[in-house]
């Protein structure tokens, strides 16, 4: 099967939510030598395209959603542990505390996010869902992180990413990590308003932010780095 014929039957067996048979077709993407990159951006990541859109025309309805999103965990570990292997070299880019805001369950974006991250070499700690805005903070005093990264895609827990930037300045150690937020309701204006580093529309983008964060250093110095490679 040809490579583009590849990544679509990936994208329509995610948005299917058929786990065996889209972990299978992974497999002979890298069969194929399809860069595991490329499986997960212009595979996986369009399934979930597909029946987000299902969802919103009233096509698609919860169960569907949960399998579709079961699949694409599934195919990420597969994914994730075919980067890591290539990857277990790269050098240490910088330390990362990721989680879904406080009352939020969605997790597959951040999930995408946090396997970009790690394979791209960035020590990644992902606290999962429902994180409190303490849970945040006691993580990166634990591990000493570079970048606290909060991702949610309900407007009903945006308030959390603004205590978060709060809480941060009231215990004075806004100026230790860099605060970047994400995810459907987050906007760049959002992310300005709460006095966040960094905002980026996707994985792919939330690399290169905290690529340049990393390297620029100086966090909580009220500017806010943008990186959309949608805009035009
Ligand atoms: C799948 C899904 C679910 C699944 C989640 C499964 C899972 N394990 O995650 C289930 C069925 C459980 C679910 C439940 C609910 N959902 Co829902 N869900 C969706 C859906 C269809 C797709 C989300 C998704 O996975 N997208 C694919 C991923 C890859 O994209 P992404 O998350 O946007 O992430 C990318 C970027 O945003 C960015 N990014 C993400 N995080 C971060 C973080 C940082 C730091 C950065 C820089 C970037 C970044 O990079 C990611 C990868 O490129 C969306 C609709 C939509 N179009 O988004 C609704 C949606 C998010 N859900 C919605 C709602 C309302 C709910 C429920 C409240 C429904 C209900 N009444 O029970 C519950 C939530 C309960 C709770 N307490 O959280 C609404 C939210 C509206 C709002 N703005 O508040 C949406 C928008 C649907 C709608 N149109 O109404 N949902």
């Amino acid at each position: 099967m040809a490579k583009e014929e590849i990544l679509k039957r990936i994208a329509k067996l995610v948005a299917e939510g058929d786990e065996e048979e889209a972990v299978q077709a992974v497999k002979e993407g890298f069969a194929a030598g399809l860069d595991p990159l490329v499986i997960l951006n212009e595979g996986a990541a369009k399934g979930m395209d597909i029946v987000s859109e299902q969802y919103s025309a009233g096509e698609a309805y919860l169960p569907e959603l949960v399998l579709s999103g079961d699949t694409m965990s599934a195919v990420i570990e597969v994914i994730f542990a075919n980067m890591s292997k290539e990857q277990a070299a790269a050098s240490k880019q910088g330390v990362i505390v990721i989680g879904q805001a406080k009352g939020d369950v969605h997790d597959i974006g951040k999930n995408v996010v946090a396997a970009l991250l790690s394979v791209n070499g960035f020590e990644v700690h992902d606290l999962g869902i429902d994180v409190t805005v303490k849970s945040f903070y006691d993580k990166a005093q634990e591990v000493g992180a570079d970048i606290v990264a909060i991702s949610t895609l309900l407007t009903t827990s945006l308030p959390y990413l603004e205590d978060t930037a709060r809480y941060l300045t009231d215990t004075n150690t806004r100026n230790k990590y860099q605060l970047i937020v994400g995810g459907g309701p987050v906007t760049p204006e959002f992310a300005k308003k709460i006095g966040a580093d960094g905002w980026a529309r996707n994985a792919f983008d939330c690399v290169e932010l905290c690529r340049k964060l990393v390297a620029k250093g100086n966090p909580g110095a009220g500017s806010t780095m943008i990186v959309d490679s949608e805009a035009v």
